[in-house]
């Protein structure tokens, strides 16, 4: 238990008080009724302390005692340090098979907080596809199995941010076949008009920062893309340690950071969507996506990787100025 720091000013306030009424000789000093006077008294200034000075949160750090860099405010974060499900006021999540062909069924429960963590594991386990078709030419419907489950985290029509600094601090298994990220979708408009930013991607031995916007091909891309490999870092333990991954984005550029290293800047004079709206998809609002995907159009074979594997979040901030 945390003693409120109310409480505390109350005590000294109360000693104070006792002090100078031993001075004046109204309380007499070594009676041995003064022990449960004082505590009555004390108790009383405890129950007049305000609600938002007592309530203070068992564990973890409250948002307001994080400390902003010089220049932002923080506007929002999840510091994942309840443990048990996710915050469902931030987070809702993806169901099933869902893109690029990728190997996982997600599902809710491969993701959970635990000793101040997001952790989003994926397993090797068969999951019966309930769509299943075996003549549907949809592969979300043609397989008859997923041999692997995951989760995907989206904080889509709960937490939307338009501008500011994005910050994820974590730790990602970077074996064969693993393919996690950290990124925004734009609110309004459809893949890719609605305008990607990739802030932490990894596959196939390389982090991945980027940006992608619409062209005149419905579902085809215009891609800002880097690719950073891991060996660049020249450090064997890389992966067994926690990064920062960062988005700065403002009205003219986006740059996406790793640890402080600069990886990517876009800037968004030549974010034009080619479609006829021919709108800037990064001047409106984005929402987060935190996922752990196997295999597909780019994560490589998972077959030969020993299972399970995590994507371990530390916090997710949004800064603003
Ligand atoms: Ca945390």
């Amino acid at each position: 238990m945390t003693i409120p720091r109310g409480a505390v000013h109350a005590f000294r306030n109360f000693s104070a008080h006792l002090k100078r009424l031993q001075r004046l000789q109204l309380v007499a000093t070594g009676s041995m009724m003064k022990l449960p006077v004082l505590l009555a008294a004390f108790l009383t200034m405890v129950a007049c302390v305000p609600n938002s000075a007592r309530q203070l949160p068992s564990r973890g750090t409250p948002v307001s005692a994080l400390t902003a860099p010089a220049e932002w405010t923080l506007v929002w974060s999840d510091e994942f340090d309840v443990d048990g499900r996710p915050n469902p006021t931030n987070w809702g999540y993806e169901a099933g098979f869902v893109r690029n062909r990728e190997e996982q069924w997600y599902q809710p429960e491969n993701a959970w907080c635990e000793g101040g963590l997001l952790v989003i594991e994926a397993r090797r386990e068969r999951k019966e596809n309930p769509r299943y078709d075996s003549t549907s030419a949809d592969w979300k419907a043609s397989r008859r199995y997923a041999a692997y489950t995951s989760a995907s985290l989206v904080s889509r029509g709960k937490q939307s941010w338009q501008y500011g600094r994005f910050e994820m601090r974590g730790r990602i298994d970077t074996r064969q076949g693993l393919w996690p990220a950290f990124w925004t979708l734009g609110v309004q408009g459809a893949w890719p008009s609605n305008g990607e930013i990739d802030i932490m991607e990894f596959y196939r031995g390389m982090l991945l920062a980027n940006v992608a916007w619409g062209t005149d091909r419905r579902g085809v891309a215009k891609w800002d893309a880097l690719e950073k490999p891991l060996t660049d870092f020249v450090d064997p333990g890389w992966s067994e340690k926690f990064h920062v991954w960062r988005m700065d984005w403002d009205p003219e550029k986006i740059r996406l950071f790793v640890d402080d290293v600069l990886l990517n800047t876009t800037h968004l004079s030549e974010t034009i969507n080619g479609d006829a709206e021919g709108k800037n998809p990064f001047h409106q609002t984005h929402y987060m996506i935190l996922n752990l995907a196997i295999g597909g159009a780019n994560g490589g074979d998972p077959a030969p990787t020993p299972f399970p594997a995590r994507f371990e979040v530390d916090y997710v901030r949004v800064y603003q100025r």
